[in-house]
């Protein structure tokens, strides 16, 4: 049976200070992770002698997870999948501009950065209630901006993430209140550009 761990995080708490403030990092990551990664192995645990297919093929086809857990298993395998993103796509002193094949494909599949900045910034702010923004990359290989409720992932829209922004309230609360606006401009000054690259590079190397 398979145990998940929380994946180290690759920075300190305050590393993305002052647009992520360190409370919010330490609780994000040590608290909502951490009970994402511990409900997921509770799920498992109730089926320990099955030979269950992995994390990603289990949120790519809901079927596949045995109808008990698997409610369990979309939520929580959602938001631990989600949240090893999202940390990586972070870094002290990250923002400015994409770089590699995805600035330059960004700019023209958006028109510019700018362009693309504002509509994933739009996206982000209208997802009602919890969930998350991204850019990803579909089948055919075009770059699309779009939203997922609760923990759902990419994967279930056999879609393939290179950024993504976590819009629930424990993401931003304690220093932006109902300003999830303030938020998301914030977030911009701390992307991690090169991982997204790398993201990208992987999931064009599949086409
Ligand atoms: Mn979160």
């Amino acid at each position: 049976m398979l145990i998940y761990t929380l994946p180290k995080l690759p920075y300190a708490f305050d590393a993305l200070e002052p647009y992520i403030d360190a409370k919010t990092m330490e609780i994000h990551y040590t608290k909502h992770h951490q009970a994402y990664v511990d409900n997921l192995n509770a799920a498992l645990a109730k089926h320990p002698n099955e030979c269950l297919p992995s994390l990603e093929k289990m949120l790519q086809d809901f079927n596949s997870i045995p109808s008990d857990i698997r409610e369990a298993v979309r939520n929580n395998g959602g938001g631990h999948f989600n949240h090893s993103l999202f940390w990586q796509l972070m870094k002290k002193g990250g923002g400015g501009q994409p770089v590699g094949k995805l600035k330059s494909d960004i700019e023209e599949q958006f028109g510019s950065f700018e362009s693309f900045k504002a509509q994933l910034s739009e996206t982000a702010k209208s997802r009602f209630g919890s969930g998350w923004a991204w850019l990803s990359m579909d089948k055919d290989g075009s770059l699309q901006i779009g939203s997922t409720p609760n923990q759902d992932t990419l994967l279930h829209e056999s879609l393939d993430p290179i950024v993504g922004l976590d819009v629930w309230e424990h993401a931003y609360y304690l220093k932006y209140q109902n300003k999830r606006v303030d938020y998301i401009a914030a977030w911009w000054n701390v992307v991690n550009w090169q991982t997204a690259e790398d993201f990208y590079q992987i999931a064009l190397k599949k086409l």
